[in-house]
């Protein structure tokens, strides 16, 4: 099932199913290199989303701004490598969708425990605004808000659930977008939490 949003923008219901028992051990490796950390906003705040990253390039934030680094500012060490069930998961979703021959070399994954929420906001840290974004959700169900191009414009709300992948391009790329906060209805995999992949083309 394909449920359209824009012009292009897709989401692929329970297309990551089949990947899931690849996806969560592939998580655990991840983040005992690099953990879930919440990190603090230019404005101060500390996020509820608590993040990590893999692939070459990772998206960080702190008092002096948004930006992708090559290197975990709390390891000190290079991202961990993005793991090859991430990458073709999201390049099966982003060629379903449309978008062929998608090599993100970004992949943030947020966690989200109860009442963690994500406030509307435009993804415009990465270079190059061509190639789409892939998100792949996992865990308790979230109900996503897509809105316009202008922080004040109407939003629509979206379920997101275990397993779904969003994929976000072309003239939908640029949208406002968050994520409400987070209900407590426990994931019988996941339990009380969800996780969400962006896949991104982040640098040059
Ligand atoms: C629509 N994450 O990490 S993914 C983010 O569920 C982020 O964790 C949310 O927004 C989450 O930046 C939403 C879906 C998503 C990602 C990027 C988009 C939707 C988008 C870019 C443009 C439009
Ligand atoms: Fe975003």
């Amino acid at each position: 099932e394909r449920d359209f949003l824009g012009p292009d923008a897709f989401v692929l219901r329970g297309f990551a199913l089949p990947f899931v028992g690849e996806l969560l051990p592939a998580i655990e490796l991840l983040e005992q290199v690099s953990p879930f950390r919440h990190m603090v906003t230019p404005g101060g705040f500390t996020m509820s989303v608590a993040l990590t990253n893999c692939g070459t390039l990772g998206w960080t934030t702190d008092r002096r701004g948004y930006r992708y680094t090559t290197i975990d500012p709390d390891s000190d060490q290079p991202w961990p490598a993005m793991p090859a069930v991430f990458a073709r998961t999201a390049r099966q979703a982003a060629a379903a969708a449309g978008f062929d021959n998608f090599e993100p070399d970004a992949c943030l994954v947020n966690r989200y425990l109860p009442g963690a929420r994500l406030s509307l906001h435009q993804d415009k840290n990465e270079r190059d605004y061509d190639a789409p974004i892939v998100s792949v959700s996992l865990g308790m169900s979230a109900v996503f808000l897509f809105g316009g191009h202008q922080r004040s414009d109407k939003t629509m709300k979206v379920p997101l659930h275990h397993g779904d992948v969003a994929v976000w391009g072309g003239e939908d790329r640029l949208r406002y977008h968050g994520v409400m906060p987070l209900k407590d209805q426990p994931h019988p995999l996941l339990g009380s939490q969800r996780i969400n992949f962006t896949f991104r083309k982040a640098g040059g």
